[in-house]
């Protein structure tokens, strides 16, 4: 089957098929003009606006995600404003590693919200993926994206930026969420 995946992002398609590769699924991106006002206030939200927004241009099964780090001694942020902390992933590091100088408790959380919509324009399913672990003084690691090098992975000694491609989609809030996303698809079989 064809889900849409609803991001702009080409890389996301690409490292989602690679987790379903010899299964029936294709993810493919939505069309040209895909471009939602991502004004949720919670990942949930903006997931579901993203869903609705590739549902309504391409009226097929659609999977959306919404992602970000929650710091908890920063009340929560990047929450969903990791994208847009900063310029770069580099500036955004450097802000959350300022803003954290003199700040002893480091927990902190990796979410994404994944939405699945059906063909009907339907929440099939939701799942909101969870990652516990906190952030280092000093990045380490060069795999992965994002805020992957500030953050230690909680029962590893290892940042999100240290451990394998693997290893990450096995333990990471996205990898979480669409392991459960792939087993309510294979209950429609
Ligand atoms: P779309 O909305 O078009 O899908 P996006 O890059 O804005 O693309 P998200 O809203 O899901 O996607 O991601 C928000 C940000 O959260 C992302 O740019 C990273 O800074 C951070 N983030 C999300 N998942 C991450 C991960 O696995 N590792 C490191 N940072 C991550």
């Amino acid at each position: 089957m064809k889900i849409v995946l609803a991001t702009s992002n080409s890389h996301k398609v690409k490292e989602i098929n690679l987790l379903v590769e010899g299964l029936d699924i294709e993810f493919v991106l939505p069309p040209d003009d895909f471009d939602p006002v991502e004004d949720g206030k919670t990942f949930e939200e903006n997931s579901l606006i993203k869903a609705r927004e590739a549902w309504k241009l391409s009226r097929n099964w659609v999977l959306a995600d919404d992602s970000g780090l929650c710091i908890d001694s920063l009340n929560g942020a990047p929450g969903i404003h990791s994208a847009r902390y900063a310029d770069t992933p580099q500036a955004r590091i450097d802000r959350v590693l300022t803003e954290m100088k003199s700040l002893k408790n480091r927990t902190a959380r990796f979410k994404c919200a994944m939405t699945l919509i059906n063909p009907d324009g339907e929440v099939a399913f939701s799942y909101l993926g969870v990652c516990e672990g906190s952030i280092i003084t000093e990045q380490r690691g060069v795999n992965g994206f994002g805020y992957d090098p500030i953050f230690l992975v909680d029962g590893l000694n290892q940042t999100m930026a240290e451990v394998s491609e693997e290893m990450k989609n096995k333990i990471s809030h996205r990898g979480k969420a669409l392991k459960k996303v792939l087993e309510y698809l294979a209950t429609l079989q």
